[in-house]
């Protein structure tokens, strides 16, 4: 991609043109315009695929193209013509690879052979399948369970990821971290303390009731463009929407539908927020409770004045825990401190607090913006103490709404892959299969990380994902992969994580959800659980890329097989002959969600049960929680007096799907033919010396030992508050210590780093 780097500000909406343009680029990159643009007709249909992307809800009735930009991109990725075959891997050695980027690895496109690395040529060589099994099984079985981590990518369905979480535990283990680890686990550990459900209480229905919605830290333009939908309908219908975020994202802005011909031709925009507020990167402690406070006085001054009041006492008294205490710290808490972390301003937290008030139904949405801090918990919970003030959990068109992120990565976690043994029902997977599962906690990522990196890990399984370019401190866990025993990644694409591999190493490349899944009974369908709790089906349509490749859950059987000593209770093959005989085994391991399962996903999906949208709370109080916060900073370890140290968020460009980098185009920032930005503020550049258009290297201003630097980045001018400044993920990752992670989640504190610059000679 030798495109000349470009810095000018988009000045289109989200969607539009643009988008259809963008569209059709990425199937031309693919050579797939004709089949592509056929296929996309069956994205997110109630008989087509689940579009691989994000995992926002698909509607019940569906448009006529039920996809967005990114899901196309997403489809025409996997659905590519360019294959890696062998002679590819004849002319480049690994070493040479590691010097490619992100983007040129997956543009090779897809795996098609099971293969072995040969480390006297530095090669990756093609095997057999069963000569992989054999091998991998005897490895595992000469390396004690719980030194082995079994990784997944929130993209496998449930029946992969059931199976995957069955062998884990059959070996031995409960390493079995997640994607969502260093996603929305401050999500799955703060809102079952506050509400007692770990996921969002929102369905799709509820946007036409909500009457405010109030979003932090998510780029829906890029991340979930299918919600733009409601939120226009929202929009034009008058409510409010109003955001929270450092950066004016343009999806957050204005948007056009594409799908929608009299917008297109009239070039008519839809302003998709009413308020927009540039908080500071982890400022939303002290700007919520600066929201709480003015409700507090504002409900004081009503109940005074004989009017109706701001606060829903009703619910406070009958549903929640802790509002005195609370409402102590929010009354307590002082503006001028409030002001100072959060950059905003006193009247425009009240004039917030005020359209709060009088709305019937709010939605909380957020994102990465508040679950990837030091206080992610903090952060969830003072949403949820904004909410619960008045009464927004368990009333139509008002809740939460954390938006996932990969398309089953809540899925999976439903259906027992945790590190966490509490969170699955081992008495039951001890009855259904006869066997003694493991009972201790085992490895999140971060703990697997350290185990790596300390060498007390000796296998790693990934089922999809790029670990080592996902996770923090590259330079450390590149350095340490080598010394594992074991490596197996399962996976579509080539990229970092199979270039740093351990003594015995296999990359086993599988079938893509789009593809047709030919088993013994017939085509096979697999199940996904969206963000709202929604269980349905997706059946591939497209021929499969090579003749070689294995469905995931064909993989996982024949790992599980050639490890495990033989169980009649555990029918792998039945199963990969099969996937619904995998249903009906995780119907009869979680009853209650998945009764009648094969039946139920055929009639159009459903909705897992949640107790909160019933205002049934399972908390420790049996009611739902007030949390006073413990600081006002998200962040102990950026210190903020001094001048010379900046806050670095991570983002992601309209451009990637995590560490899969489709192009060098971040349209809706003005930035395309390069990722090497840093987006930061005017005064900042002219504070620090430095020059728009310079370069700057950026190292970790923390003192720990370990010198941690990234260099090359273009400095660009950019609207964003004072003290903060943005670049790209994974170019960023090598500045994140490990330690450096939310506090009772674990979650990478992804978007805020302490970091230096150092303007290049
Ligand atoms: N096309 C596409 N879709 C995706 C992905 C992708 O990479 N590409 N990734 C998928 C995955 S796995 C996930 S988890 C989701 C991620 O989707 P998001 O949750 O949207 O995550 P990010 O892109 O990291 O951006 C988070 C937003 O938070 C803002 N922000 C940063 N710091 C703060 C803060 O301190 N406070 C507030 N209020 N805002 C802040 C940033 O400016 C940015 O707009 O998207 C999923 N969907
Ligand atoms: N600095 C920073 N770091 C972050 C984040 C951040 O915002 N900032 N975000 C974090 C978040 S939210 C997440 S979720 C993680 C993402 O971490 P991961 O989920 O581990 O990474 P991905 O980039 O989504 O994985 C891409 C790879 O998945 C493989 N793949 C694609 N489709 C399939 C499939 O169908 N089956 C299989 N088996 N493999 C497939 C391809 O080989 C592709 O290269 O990164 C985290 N890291
Ligand atoms: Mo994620």
């Amino acid at each position: 991609m030798a495109l000349k780097p470009q810095i000018t500000p988009y000045t289109g909406p989200a969607g539009g043109w643009g988008s259809l343009k963008s569209v059709e680029t990425a199937l031309l990159r693919e050579d797939r315009l004709i089949t592509g643009n056929a296929l996309l007709l069956r994205q997110n249909k109630p008989d087509g695929f689940s579009c691989v992307s994000c995992s926002w809800g698909k509607p019940g009735r569906p448009r006529t193209f039920e996809y967005c930009e990114n899901g196309a991109k997403a489809t025409a990725w996997e659905i590519t013509r360019k294959r890696v075959r062998s002679r590819f891997f004849e002319k480049h050695t690994v070493t040479e690879l590691r010097g490619w980027s992100d983007y040129a690895l997956e543009a090779q496109g897809r795996l098609l052979n099971p293969m072995r690395l040969d480390h006297v040529t530095d090669r990756w060589v093609p095997v057999s399948w069963e000569s992989a099994f054999a091998e991998i099984g005897a490895e595992l079985k000469k390396l004690e369970p719980k030194t082995t981590v079994f990784y997944a990518s929130g993209r496998a369905a449930l029946e992969t990821s059931y199976m995957w979480g069955l062998f884990a535990r059959l070996y031995g283990h409960n390493n079995l971290p997640d994607s969502s680890n260093m996603c929305h686990e401050s999500t799955s550990v703060a809102l079952p303390q506050a509400i007692g459900a770990p996921v969002g209480t929102i369905m799709l229905k509820d946007f036409a009731k909500a009457d405010c919605i109030l979003f932090f830290g998510q780029n829906v333009g890029s991340n979930s463009p299918r919600m733009l939908h409601p939120l226009q309908a929202a929009s034009k219908r008058g409510v409010p929407i109003i955001t929270f975020n450092p950066l004016r994202e343009r999806g957050l802005e204005r948007f056009t539908s594409p799908q929608a011909p009299l917008e297109m031709l009239t070039g008519a925009e839809t302003r998709i927020s009413s308020q927009y507020h540039q908080v500071k990167a982890g400022g939303d402690i002290a700007a919520i409770l600066g929201l709480c406070k003015a409700l507090l006085a504002g409900d004081d001054a009503a109940t005074a004045a004989g009017r109706k009041p701001w606060l829903d006492h009703a619910f406070i008294a009958e549903h929640t825990h802790g509002f005195q205490d609370f409402a102590d710290a929010a009354r307590e808490a002082d503006w001028p401190a409030l002001e100072l972390r959060s950059g905003l301003t006193r009247p425009a937290l009240e004039g917030v607090a005020a359209i709060y008030a009088h709305a019937q139904a709010t939605i909380g949405i957020y994102g990465m913006g508040l679950t990837q801090h030091r206080a992610g918990l903090e952060n969830v919970r003072m949403l949820m103490n904004l909410l619960l003030l008045r009464g927004n959990v368990g009333k139509p068109g008002a809740g939460v709404l954390p938006v996932r992120g990969h398309s089953n990565v809540q899925g999976q976690r439903t259906v027992g892959i945790s590190e966490k043994p509490e969170l699955v029902p081992l008495d039951m997977l001890a009855k259904q299969y006869r066997f003694e599962p493991p009972r201790e906690t085992g490895m999140n990522t971060v703990e697997a990380c350290e185990g790596i990196i300390a060498g007390r890990v000796q296998a790693f399984l990934g089922l999809g994902g790029n670990f080592i370019r996902a996770v923090p401190e590259t330079v450390a866990m590149e350095e340490a992969w080598p010394r594992l025993r074991l490596t197996v990644q399962i996976a579509t694409k080539l990229n970092r994580s199979h270039l740093f591999n351990g003594e015995v190493a296999f990359l086993l490349p599988c079938l893509g959800r789009i593809e047709v899944d030919q088993q013994a009974s017939g085509p096979q369908l697999v199940t996904c659980e969206d963000t709202m709790t929604k269980v349905h089906a997706s059946q591939g349509t497209v021929v499969p890329a090579g003749p070689r490749l294995r469905s995931e859950p064909a993989i996982v059987a024949g790992l599980a097989k050639a490890t495990l000593s033989p169980n009649p209770l555990v029918p792998w093959d039945a199963w990969v002959g099969d996937y619904g005989l995998v249903r009906d085994a995780i119907a009869a391991t979680y009853p209650e969600a998945f009764h009648d399962f094969n039946t139920r996903v055929f009639k159009g999906g459903f909705h897992r049960p949640l107790p909160a949208r019933q205002r049934v709370w399972k908390t420790d109080t049996g009611r739902a929680n007030f949390h006073v916060p413990t600081s006002l900073r998200t962040d102990l370890d950026t210190d903020l007096e001094r001048h010379d140290v900046l806050q670095l968020l991570t983002i992601r460009s309209n451009d990637q799907f995590n560490t899969t980098i489709y192009g060098m185009e971040d349209r809706f920032r003005g930035v395309s033919g390069t990722r090497m930005v840093l987006f930061i503020n005017a005064q900042d550049i002219a504070r620090l010396g430095l020059r728009d258009g310079g370069t700057v290297a950026l190292t970790t201003a923390v003192e720990d030992g370990v010198a941690r630097r990234v260099g090359g980045f273009r400095i660009v001018a950019y609207d964003i508050p004072k003290g903060c400044c943005a670049a790209y993920y994974p170019e960023c990752n090598p500045l994140i210590p490990l330690w450096h992670h939310a506090e009772g989640s674990k979650v990478p504190a992804a978007k805020s780093i302490p970091v230096n610059l150092h303007a290049a000679p």
